[in-house]
């Protein structure tokens, strides 16, 4: 019945139910457009420091969730080049921060920001997926809106989620959330997720620990990658 140690508030999993064929590590939108110069984070004028910082753990979780075999599921955040699947109100707000009111599908240095095929939308190399490592292609913030991800966990027998990527208090805790209503178990992993700002970083960490873990737990990438050694 393994455990991984030292997360909070409680020991996750919460049965000790933890296997390669029954847990997934998901990278939640690790795409230029969030922190790659010139991306959609960076014409918003956030400092890139905050959402590059997990690159070098998650390359490290992410090697050794290989290794045991764990399933690895990346997602990305984008639009149709047609733009039919943005909506409204999220266009206009997005244009409302940063410089000369470009927002979601205008040009920017990477391309037309937050749209399907253009070289801001892609995932960075440094955790390029693998062949047969599912890509989930999001038009919302949550992982799951829109998308087969369900399906293709259900297809898989997943119960468990480790949670990764950017950002921590958007994309990340709006998939933990829907994630622990569908009834998973979900880390979040809190060096390998990253938010513009280090409170909403923090203020999510906390967020998840309140009501005995409301939404699941937290840990660091040390004593997971551990945890999964001794798979
Ligand atoms: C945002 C995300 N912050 N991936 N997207 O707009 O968190």
């Amino acid at each position: 019945m393994p455990f991984v140690q030292g997360t909070l508030p409680y020991a996750w999993p919460y049965d000790g139910h933890l296997s390669a064929g029954n847990t997934a590590l998901i990278l939640i939108d690790m795409q230029i457009d969030f922190c790659g110069i010139g991306g959609y984070v960076d014409k918003m004028g956030y400092d890139l420091s905050y959402t590059r910082a997990p690159i070098k753990p998650l390359q490290a979780l992410l090697a050794a969730a290989r290794d045991a075999g764990l399933h690895i599921i990346h997602t990305r955040e984008g639009h149709r080049p047609d733009l039919s699947d943005l909506p409204a109100n999220k266009r206009w707000r997005s244009r409302q921060i940063g410089t000369n009111g470009i927002g979601i599908g205008d040009e920017g240095p990477c391309g037309r920001i937050l749209v399907r095929g253009e070289p801001g939308w892609e995932l960075i190399e440094e955790l390029a997926p693998l062949p047969g490592e599912p890509i989930i292609d999001k038009p919302g913030k949550g992982s799951f809106y829109a998308t087969d991800l369900q399906l293709i966990l259900h297809t898989r027998g997943v119960r468990n989620l480790i949670l990764t990527g950017i950002t921590t208090d958007v994309c990340v805790h709006t998939t933990m959330r829907d994630a622990n209503d569908r009834g998973y178990e979900c880390v979040l992993v809190e060096d390998c997720t990253g938010a513009t700002d280090p409170a909403n970083h923090a203020a999510a960490l906390k967020m998840i620990q309140m009501q005995g873990g409301v939404f699941g737990a937290v840990a660091s990438s040390g004593p997971l990658i551990a945890a999964l050694k001794a798979l």
